[in-house]
């Protein structure tokens, strides 16, 4: 996680630099750090990027060091359901003693989500001697997230999947997000239509990844699985020695499929360029990055994964990397209502670099599944 600008250096700063969000959120988030007792005097808050969604900053005041964060309610419609998800997985994960789970702190009430005007908080430790980071640049750092995400999984194995509220309904229902992509053709923006024509024609072209997703989730041998949802690389804490030490950010944690898992790390690891790449020649698949992942996961997950979940892990890549094209090519169509968008045809190229993303994984199929 990158530091995009200093929020509050010291809270009585010269006001005029903030605009008004930033001071409607500065007063907020003075509220309610003293909800935590944290003092909030010659305090560093400090916006760190990354996520889409929510908001997220490094608070540094005379307690220590924590992560502070803002739910985006819009789209995690009920914040008490992830905050009753993190109580049961960390109460579950006792049982590994030296397993590291970050969870909430918890309020001056006895909470570990703290309410303001509709918008929910909470404040997590800020582990010592450990990192996070943006984008892997060696295939043992991507071995080491797929093992982290993996050992996640494997440890939450005989936990009952079913107690997990559902955050967020439908995440991964890629059905539900091909018939919101060809409803977005047909009554979204007419002009974006037509601009989108060519990265929707490949999209069509493309259905038989929805066909063989509906065909393999009907199928026993893929059971769901306690999954992470959201495994870019910077959800993974490491070590000084760059080893990963757990995972974070589990607010997306229910009951799914390993390919959802592994499918994201596929779509934010194997190309040394990001998602917000506008030129496209920079995509490129990394096939050391590739078996890393494929390693990574099954070191810790082999004693579980059935012999038909073996053979999907090409498949997870295409279904992840798919469905994303197909979200941000709707959200386009749909004018950026759930994304935003910081230029105007931001979700436009994030759609297209999908796309092109995807046709360089479906090009490289025969050298990456000959490896594994
Ligand atoms: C969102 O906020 P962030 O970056 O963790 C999205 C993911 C997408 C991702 C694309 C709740 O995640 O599903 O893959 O953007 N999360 C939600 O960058 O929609
Ligand atoms: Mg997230």
């Amino acid at each position: 996680m990158r530091p995009i600008e200093i929020e509050i250096g010291i809270w009585n700063l010269d006001f005029g630099i903030w605009n008004f969000s930033h001071l409607v959120i500065r007063m907020q988030v003075k509220e309610i750090l003293r909800e935590y007792s944290i003092n909030e005097d010659g305090c560093r808050v400090e916006a760190l990027t990354g996520g889409l969604i929510n908001g997220t900053w490094k608070v540094s005041a005379d307690k220590g060091e924590y992560i502070l964060q803002r739910i985006n309610t819009a789209v995690f419609k009920n914040p008490e359901a992830i905050a009753q998800n993190l109580e049961l997985i960390s109460e579950y994960l006792k049982r590994f003693p030296n397993y590291l789970f970050v969870g909430p702190i918890k309020n001056n009430s006895g909470n570990t989500l703290t309410v303001r005007d509709s918008r929910a908080y909470r404040i997590f430790p800020f582990i010592n001697n450990t990192h996070t980071i943006d984008k892997v640049t060696t295939a043992d750092e991507a071995y080491e997230a797929a093992a982290q995400f993996g050992q996640f999984t494997y440890m939450l194995k005989d936990f009952d999947a079913g107690k997990l509220e559902i955050t967020i309904p439908d995440f991964h229902n890629l059905t539900l997000r091909y018939s919101q992509f060809l409803q977005a053709t047909e009554s979204g923006n007419i002009e974006r239509i037509k601009q989108a024509a060519q990265s929707i024609k490949k999209l069509k072209q493309n259905s038989s990844i929805v066909e063989e997703y509906n065909a393999i989730t009907k199928n026993q041998n893929f059971p769901k699985r306690v999954t992470h949802h959201d495994t870019k690389i910077s959800n993974v804490l490491f070590d000084n020695h760059s080893k990963g030490v757990c995972v974070i950010d589990l607010d997306t944690v229910m009951p799914g499929y390993f390919f959802s898992d592994v499918g994201d790390m596929m779509r934010t690891y194997l190309s040394p360029s990001t998602e917000e790449e506008t030129d496209f020649s920079k995509i490129t698949i990394r096939p050391e990055v590739y078996e890393a992942i494929v390693n990574g996961y099954r070191d810790r997950m082999r004693q579980i994964l059935t012999q038909q979940e073996n053979q999907k892990f090409f498949y997870s890549g295409t279904f992840m990397i798919y469905m994303q094209a197909l979200r941000f090519i709707t959200d386009f169509l749909n004018n950026d209502v759930y994304y935003g968008a910081k230029y105007p045809d931001h979700n436009f190229n994030r759609a297209g670099n999908q796309v092109a993303l995807l046709e360089r994984l479906i090009e490289q199929k025969g050298i990456l599944t000959q490896r594994r």
